[in-house]
């Protein structure tokens, strides 16, 4: 199964308030980390892109100061073992932390393919949850400002591997071992070109 390019973006859920943020969709996500006590007070996602790890922003948490971090229950991050363990349900609940305000995300929970993370927070106000059949949570956007207002997600739906993809995976591979051949010919021929490693200087002409 490959991953499909196209992407669907699933809510909001939580309030209106703060102002919108979207990391946009990546090829996988590596790991989470919170701070959060009665609300989720900030989230960063660190993501994969093409093998490489990228960090993400900090949203919320604005307000945050060194007590409300240090109250902050453990663990504040969670790992994944990408590419082999992979993001399938983000599930929480939102509620105004003052009477009459704008409702926050109070807690997050994740499930991936092999465990299960959470919740963090405060479990309380209206539930929601977005279980993945078939597909892989792959980004994050939503609102914040002194805190996480709300989460959205995209998702990425899983296909069957196409021939095509099986053909770019063998060109790849073919590639590749095409230039072993080559760099493997050149140690056996021509030592003086592999102690240098410049193919001009040592051209024979
Ligand atoms: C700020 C402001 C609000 C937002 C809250 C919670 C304290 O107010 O940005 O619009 O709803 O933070 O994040």
């Amino acid at each position: 199964m490959v991953l499909s390019k196209k992407l669907m973006k699933v809510g909001p859920w939580g309030g209106t308030g703060g102002h919108p943020w979207d990391d946009g969709g990546h090829s996988g996500i590596r790991s989470i980390t919170m701070s959060y006590d009665r609300c989720m007070e900030s989230i960063s996602v660190e993501y994969d892109r093409d093998g490489l790890a990228v960090p993400g922003e900090r949203h919320g948490g604005a307000a945050a100061s060194h007590t409300t971090q240090a109250r902050s229950r453990s663990p504040p991050s969670i790992k994944l073992s990408y590419p082999g363990e992979y993001l399938t349900t983000v599930s929480g609940h939102y509620a105004p932390i003052a009477h009459g305000g704008s409702p926050v995300i109070r807690s997050l929970a994740f499930r991936t393919n092999q465990r299960a993370y959470g919740p963090f927070g405060a479990a309380e106000g209206t539930p929601f949850s977005f279980p993945v059949e078939g597909g892989v949570i792959v980004g994050f956007c939503g609102r914040s400002g002194w805190q996480l207002d709300a989460v959205g997600l995209y998702v990425a739906p899983l296909r069957p591997e196409t021939m095509y993809d099986r053909v770019q995976k063998l060109g790849l591979t073919a590639y590749r071992a095409v230039w072993q051949r080559i760099g493997s010919q050149q140690q056996q021929h021509d030592p003086v070109k592999q102690l240098n490693g410049n193919a001009q200087i040592t051209h024979k002409t």
